[in-house]
């Protein structure tokens, strides 16, 4: 249906003989091709991991035809499109993911068993694309696959890293990072697109000109960099539209330094060239706050200017109009890394485009929206107008003229309240001059929003309150939600299976609402069986990695307890070790005959510090040496283990959740914006131990409170608490905080401060004042393991409860509430 009519076209798609065929045969006869001219071994003697590119190259050729279908179809249909730029992206592994979404996945698996590999042990040799840090970026990666499985006309861009997010590696019990560089060996996935390059420009000064009358600004830059486009296909599940992630790499410039080969220094211009690579080379790995380092506003600007010239020449393919562009192009700020990309529209739109101020202003209010993912006014960015002014002078100048517009306006409609002007003014005025990307971002866009619902209440109440009194129209909230084929499909396939099964069918992997059904059969004794079994299953999985890795051999019987995620003070693993070390306390003052009533526990935590956050690292650290005294304590044996996991990333993190029992969602009230694991531990069907903060208190409204474990201090009390003069600290929590300061686990210098942090008169996370309340939900937890049927009613309805947290109905809501953009499904059922 797609081809033209002309006779080119028919020849040409003779030529091919249509598209690649999925049969056994041609799957395997595909395999070994790229075994032999891709990566040029021979068909006759290659090993796990060449198997392993040729099959990720040959899915590749069908992800590629399926991106070309549907980039024709867009062109043609050319709807309203969406451009999600995000600084970040946790993609994990391609294979598995790839193959099912295509639908092909059991027949790739026939194809290499008779050619002698096993799919699973080739999907291994995949490594993680690991270009993001945390939470904000794996939810970039669920919501592209939301975006294409919904058949929504969308684009993601970003950076392509060459060194990723850093490999955690623990030596003697401390975190050490070391570079990642990923694309040591090729990354098959992706497609060098040498034609789509972009000429970036930075330093420089800005000149005014007479253009036919007018005065107009003209930059002229003092360094060039070109953009190259390198293209990630993603498929859609149960559709064939396959959209793209474009990801931009610095390379030189050809006009960069004419002058320094005229002069004849060579050599300086040579290296000079490679710095242009520098750009886009390493990922900031702190996911905290803003680094006021030249490197990332360079990178910052690097990959908006890019995106916003590839948009643009998009737009202009099928457009002479801008009056047109907001009923084209919808742009969506992923936090406010990419919020330059306002200064830059503007600037496009007025130096180049020559458009009135007003008009262009006009536009850009009407194509931006914003999501915050910050909670504390610490974590938003504020980039130095000194350093802004010499990288992008012009830039610089714009954002003071919208800065002017807007407090301008804002005078007539508050007056001179000079405490509120300066508090919304774009500028930040103090020691250090500097833009507040936040306050820019919401001035220019059309909705703002928080990523859960207590989160965008707490938008409007504190961070926000002035804009949101002034605009309370552009506020919303979008509860984030992750991919049930990557957190369900493709990590927990025995899971899998058994949901279709009981709701005999499996629609629910496109519509996930119907995983509701579920809840009729919670109590049915043969489906609590089966779910018990896959749970051991996936639960044996885990225990023989948690043994390979560690050497910690784990019972099956007890419960697998689980906190994975970055490790930060207001996450609260340092509760989770404390509340371990009074376990092992109470298991050692207990007489013997009580042991056989304790609920063995295997407590696994996993997660990676910020290079540069010390007490992060302190807690790393105590982990080991607890873990250290308690696996090695005969004494204790079954009844508690405590295992670290290290480099915990995407492809970990499949292997972890489906295996765990309980897993903790910690952190003080009010400090994590939403928390995206949760979900996953839910479709998972593992039971939440957590607080009522960010997206639990929505997932308490769908299982009931009934189904979780909850504790501690509400949102609102967290003010009080803080303010009182001696914090809270029950006598359990003061002894296990003296048993580490007296060098119980040995490091006692080293681990100071670390105890300073709780019972040094601040507690801020206020680990003393949930202390008690955080053993009682324990004691519940451990209560409700030792009742299997109940456990496993509890753990079906978590499954079933799940799909409001999924990344489809968040971005059904985008779609329609912020983006105002429609599907536009390729018209076929392959
Ligand atoms: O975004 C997280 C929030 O902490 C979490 O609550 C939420 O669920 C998730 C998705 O909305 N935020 C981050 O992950 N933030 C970063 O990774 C980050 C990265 C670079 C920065 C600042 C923050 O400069």
């Amino acid at each position: 249906s797609l081809g033209s009519d002309s006779a080119k076209a028919e020849r040409m798609f003779r030529l091919m003989d249509g598209f690649l065929k999925n049969d056994s045969i041609s799957l395997q006869q595909d395999i070994l091709r790229h075994v032999e001219y891709t990566v040029a071994r021979s068909r006759f003697n290659f090993d796990d991991f060449e198997a392993y590119q040729a099959l990720a190259h040959s899915v590749r050729d069908r992800l590629i035809e399926r991106s070309h279908d549907t980039q024709l179809y867009f062109k043609r249909k050319d709807p309203k499109r969406v451009y999600f730029l995000s600084f970040e992206y946790l993609m994990g592994r391609s294979l598995s993911n790839s193959v099912i979404n295509l639908g092909i996945r059991d027949q790739y698996a026939d194809a290499l068993s008779q050619l002698g590999f096993e799919f699973e042990v080739l999907a291994e040799q995949e490594g993680d694309a690991a270009l993001g840090n945390g939470g904000l970026a794996r939810l970039s990666a669920c919501q592209m696959d939301s975006m294409a499985t919904l058949d929504y006309p969308a684009w993601g861009y970003g950076l392509r890293y060459e060194y990723g997010l850093f490999r955690q590696v623990i030596l003697d019990g401390f975190q050490h990072e070391q570079p990642d560089f990923w694309l040591n060996f090729g990354n098959p996935w992706e497609t060098e697109r040498v034609h789509v390059t972009y000429p970036v420009k930075f330093y420089g000064i800005v000149e005014e000109e007479n253009l036919n009358g007018e005065k107009c600004n003209v930059w002229i830059p003092g360094e060039v960099v070109e953009a190259v486009a390198y293209d990630n296909p993603i498929p859609g599940y149960g559709t064939r539209n396959t959209i793209t992630l474009r990801l931009w790499a610095g390379k030189p410039s050809d006009q960069h330094d004419m002058e320094a080969y005229n002069t004849g220094d060579y050599i300086n211009a040579v290296v000079c060239r490679q710095k242009a690579e520098n750009i886009s080379s390493v990922l900031y790995p702190d996911d905290r706050s803003f680094q006021g380092k030249e490197l990332r506003l360079k990178q910052q600007y690097f990959f908006v200017s890019a995106s916003i010239q590839d948009i643009i020449r998009r737009f202009k393919e099928a457009h002479s109009n801008f009056d047109e562009f907001p009923e084209k192009v919808a742009l969506q700020l992923n936090d406010t890394h990419p919020s330059l990309a306002i200064a830059e529209v503007m600037r496009v739109l007025v130096d180049k485009e020559h458009l009135a101020w007003n008009k262009a202003w006009d536009i850009a209010c009407k194509i931006f929206s914003f999501t915050i993912h910050a909670v504390i006014a610490e974590g938003l960015e504020k980039i130095p107008v000194d350093l802004l002014g010499s990288l992008l002078p012009r830039h610089l100048q714009i954002i003071y003229e919208i800065n002017f517009k807007f407090v301008e306006e804002l005078k007539k409609r508050i007056g001179l309240d000079y405490n509120r002007l300066s508090r919304m003014s774009i500028i930040e005025e103090g020691a250090v001059k500097s833009i507040r990307m936040a306050n820019l971002a919401i001035v220019c866009s059309h909705t703002v929003n928080g990523v859960s619902k207590v989160h965008s209440e707490l938008l409007k109440a504190k961070l926000f309150k002035d804009f949101y009194e002034l605009w309370p129209q552009k506020f919303q909230c979008k509860t984030n939600g992750v991919t049930q084929r990557r957190w369900i499909v493709v990590s927990n396939p025995s899971l899998c299976a058994l949901i279709s099964k009981w709701l005999g069918t499996e629609a629910w992997i496109r519509d996930v609402d119907l995983l509701t059904g579920l809840r009729a059969y919670a109590a049915d004794p043969d489906l609590q069986q089966e779910w018990m079994m896959v749970k051991k299953v996936n639960k044996m999985r885990l225990a023989e990695y948690i043994e390979a890795m560690s050497g910690v051999k784990v019972s099956l019987d007890a419960m697998f307890d689980v906190q994975t995620k970055r490790i930060h003070e207001y996450k609260r693993q340092l509760l989770n070790i404390l509340g371990i070390i009074h376990r092992y306390d109470c298991i050692k003052n207990m007489e013997k005959s009580q042991r056989s009533k304790v609920v063995p526990r295997v407590c696994i935590i996993g997660g990676k510090a910020a290079p540069g956050y010390e007490i992060a690292k302190k807690i790393i650290k105590l982990c080991h040496a607890v873990a250290e005294k308690i696996n090695n304590d005969t004494d204790v044996g079954d009844l508690l283990k405590l295992v670290f996991i290290p480099d915990y990333n995407v492809s970990v993190a499949e292997l972890v959740i489906p295996g765990a029992d309980l897993s903790q969602h910690i952190s003080t009230a009010g400090h994590e914006a939403s928390g995206t694991g949760s979900m996953k531990f839910l479709m998972n069907g593992c039971l939440l131990l957590a607080t009522e903060d960010g997206s639990t208190v929505e997932i308490v409204e769908e299982i009931g409170a009934d189904n979780l474990f909850l504790f501690g201090a509400k949102i609102h009390e967290v003010p009080k608490l803080r303010e009182e003069e001696s914090p809270k600290m029950p006598l359990q929590c003061a002894r296990v905080i003296r048993m580490v300061r007296d060098g119980y686990f040995g490091f006692k210098d080293y681990f100071e401060s670390l105890c300073d942090t709780v019972d040094g008169g601040k507690d801020f996370y206020l680990l003393g004042s949930d202390f008690e309340s955080y053993l009682e939900a324990q004691a519940a937890a451990d209560k409700a393991f030792a009742d299997p049927n109940k456990w496993t009613q509890m753990s079906i309805l978590s499954t079933a409860g799940s799909g409001r947290f999924s990344s489809d109905r968040t971005i059904r809501d985008y779609a329609e509430k912020t983006w105002g953009i429609e599907p536009c499904r390729f018209p076929s059922d392959g």
